[in-house]
């Protein structure tokens, strides 16, 4: 399943049968093909473990009409063919596409989707960096038959209104035929609803906006994450011909001041980073997994999670919906120096990647706010232009929500006076021989000299390396489990007692692999940051963090 619930009633469609076949035909690839999961990653396959190539995935299945197939996520070059036919192309690993055949004969077909996940010129966002750029088709692929006409999507904004909330729907339905479409569109939320009637030219495509009146309403929050369906249906002649449910929450988010509020009320975050990973399974995680890394985040007293660097699954948002974790979605951007922002398809590939993610999670209410650029080259004219234009394009798709940038510790960042929501990472005591409110307070005057004055602030990163399993009973040595959770403690008291500081985000939640190239600063080729392993083995820093969180 592609959600964690139904999205269609009257739509007939569904998940490819998960055993495909694939081939590796370049260098440390296999001689013969094999069976893998969809979705998964090759690197799960013992042999492929650090295959960089090509893998040419294939399968079969019954179908026939106006197909659409819709690959949630291909790492990190996607290639569809149908029959041999070209379908579609797809750069970036973390967001979805779709492709639409019209008439294909009843039948047999063959799907083919050519994966690449080669580093090379074409690539400015995937890159060796401090995770791993894995290969495969990392999220369900849906095979769906279409009628003459369908709901593309259904974007719903909740709005406080005197009279209780309302939600606002624009509705985007296409035809698929060669005569012009005559129907009417429904869309029903919370036993209320609203219609208005649908007029495409041939082959057209329209947008619809249907305001659903829903009164008083229960609203959503992490402490009462209530959901509602939302219901959209198209129709011609009297009959349901299409639909597409999803599901809302009423909940507004503001910047007042320094404060983030949620419904009124101001939010103290308190959360982790996250890297979409676990174990063998790399960037593809099971759901069961990603409910399991949920509750451990709970367990520890956590209310936030940030899904660094790039948008995640939607069915893990699917779960902080249904569980209220909030979540921080950034769109896909890692450590650039100003050299790398000037690569001539950097911008093109994280306006789409930025564009895609908003699109495509709009409807979550876990999503409080956006994040972009992790880490670049702020300091620099070129680089802060560039943040200008991603926050900008931030705001223009969604201005229901901040939007923000985790910066680098480093003084001399040039947008402290764009952003919504003011963010840093910092590591004393791990990076840096300084006490956590020694940093705190110097990163404090910096902003406030420096055009940032007035703003919530949120730690995005703090946090030290420990190898799960290496014990220094003194507490001393780098990488124990021992030092980093005293460094741990150290960092969350002082940040947690600062009421100048909105929340933080432990790096990070679980270890992640890194690229090779990462090798020496990294032991195991890992980032030993979590406070579980990479399999979620606890390690001492767990514990300490859910005293001071629950504290
Ligand atoms: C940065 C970066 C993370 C990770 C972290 C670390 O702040 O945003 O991706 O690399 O540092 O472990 O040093």
């Amino acid at each position: 399943m592609e959600r964690t619930f139904h999205t269609h009633r009257i739509r007939k469609g569904r998940e490819c049968a998960p055993v495909w076949t694939l081939t590796t035909p370049d260098p440390g690839g296999l001689d013969h093909p094999v069976k893998v999961m969809v979705p998964g990653v090759w690197e799960a396959h013992p042999a492929l473990r650090s295959y960089r190539g090509r893998g040419i995935y294939e399968t079969t299945g019954i179908g026939g009409g106006n197909v659409r197939v819709s690959c949630g996520g291909v790492s990190f070059r996607a290639r569809v063919y149908m029959d041999g036919e070209f379908l579609t192309e797809h750069y970036g690993a973390y967001t979805g596409f779709e492709a639409v055949v019209r008439d294909l004969p009843r039948g047999e077909h063959r799907l083919r989707v050519e994966v690449d996940n080669r580093f090379g010129e074409d690539s400015a966002l995937h890159v060796p960096n401090d995770y791993y750029a894995y290969g495969g088709i990392n999220r369900p692929v849906i095979v769906e038959e279409l009628p003459e006409a369908y709901i593309v999507g259904c974007r719903v904004t909740p709005r406080r209104t005197p009279y209780g909330w309302s939600a606002d729907a624009e509705v985007t339905v296409r035809s698929l035929s060669d005569e012009p479409f005559d129907g009417a569109l429904t869309v029903s939320v919370a036993g209320q609803e609203r219609s208005c009637p649908v007029r495409l030219a041939p082959g057209g495509t329209g947008g619809f906006s249907l305001e659903v009146t829903c009164g008083r309403v229960a609203a959503w929050s992490p402490e009462r994450p209530r959901l509602y369906t939302v219901k959209t249906v198209l129709s011609a002649g009297g009959t349901d011909i299409d639909d597409l449910i999803d599901r809302i929450g009423f909940r507004e988010i503001r910047v007042e001041g320094k404060r983030i509020l949620l419904n009124g009320r101001p939010l103290r975050l308190k959360g982790f980073n996250r890297h979409e990973e676990l174990g063998s399974f790399g960037l593809s995680v099971p759901l069961e997994a990603m409910m399991r890394d949920v509750y451990l985040m709970r367990d520890m007293g956590a209310n936030c999670v940030r899904t660094c660097h790039y948008p995640n699954d939607p069915r893990f948002l699917d779960l902080c919906d249904e569980i209220g974790l909030l979540v921080w979605e950034e769109s896909h951007a890692r450590g650039f120096s100003e050299e790398q922002m000037r690569h001539p398809l950097f911008m093109q590939q994280l306006r789409k990647c930025t564009e895609e993610m908003v699109e495509q999670h709009y409807n979550h209410p876990c999503v409080f706010i956006w994040g972009c650029l992790n880490e670049c080259a702020d300091d620099t004219p070129y680089g802060a232009a560039c943040y200008r234009e991603i926050l900008s394009l931030l705001r223009r798709s969604d201005s229901t929500r901040p939007a923000t940038a985790a910066l680098l510790e480093r003084p001399g960042s040039l947008v402290f006076g764009d952003v919504d929501v003011l963010s840093v990472n910092m590591y004393p005591g791990w990076y840096r021989d300084e006490s956590t409110s020694d940093a705190l307070k110097r990163k404090k005057q910096e902003i406030a000299e420096h055009g940032g004055q007035g703003k919530p602030l949120i730690i995005s990163e703090i946090g030290a390396g420990a190898v799960f399993g290496y014990h220094d009973p003194f507490g001393e040595s780098k990488w124990s489990e021992e030092r980093q959770s005293a460094i741990l403690e150290e960092q969350l008291r002082a940040v947690l007692s600062d009421p100048d500081v909105s929340g933080v985000f432990i790096w990070q939640f679980a270890d992640c692999r890194v690229d090779d190239k990462w090798a020496l600063m990294r032991p195991r080729t890992y980032n030993n940051k979590g406070v579980v392993d990479e399999y979620r083995r606890p390690k001492n820093a767990y514990w300490t963090v859910k005293s001071l969180f629950r504290g």
